[in-house]
């Protein structure tokens, strides 16, 4: 069963949608990907949000560019945590989708990552899911050993 759902509101989204699709397969998690345009077709995007839940889906990543209103359609629908990813965009370089997803109204909120944040989402959600999954907590600290360790390689080789 998908603990994780990733939603994007175009495929021109799936390079970076995939960054966080590619984490979780990396964890072990079980996903479902989509997309889905919250604004070309509203009706389909709430059946899907308001399913999420009695799917078993535990966290949503929903990407969006421009006036990105997907991830926080999907907090208005969703009861559990959502994860949103700003895409930058040609005109306004994605502060116009970080802007849309950070500011939330109170009550409602979204985690939004960096534009383009595509890997920071994935691990995120893996974070969210390891409080209550022990197999996946020590995944996550050996994912960060090995992140030091590559960190200390490419130091020592600077000094040899
Ligand atoms: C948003 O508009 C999508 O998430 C995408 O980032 C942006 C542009 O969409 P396309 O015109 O490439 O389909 O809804």
């Amino acid at each position: 069963m998908a603990r994780v759902a990733i939603v994007m509101g175009s495929d021109s989204d799936m390079p970076v949608m995939s960054k966080a699709a590619d984490f979780l397969e990396e964890m072990g998690i079980d996903f479902e990907m989509t997309i889905i345009s919250a604004h070309r077709e509203p009706d389909i995007f709430f059946e899907w949000a308001k399913g999420a839940e009695e799917r078993g889906v535990k966290v949503i990543i929903a990407g969006a560019g421009k006036a990105a209103h997907l991830p926080g359609m999907c907090a208005a629908l969703f009861p559990m945590p959502v994860i949103g990813i700003p895409m930058k965009t040609s005109d306004l370089g994605g502060v116009d989708s970080l802007y849309s997803i950070v500011q939330m109204p109170s009550g409602v909120p979204v985690a939004s990552v960096a534009i383009n944040g595509g890997q920071n989402a994935g691990i995120l959600a893996a974070q969210i899911l390891a409080s209550s999954d022990a197999g996946l907590l020590q995944k996550l600290k050996d994912y960060r050993t090995t992140m030091k360790e590559s960190v200390v390689k490419k130091a020592d080789k600077l000094n040899q």
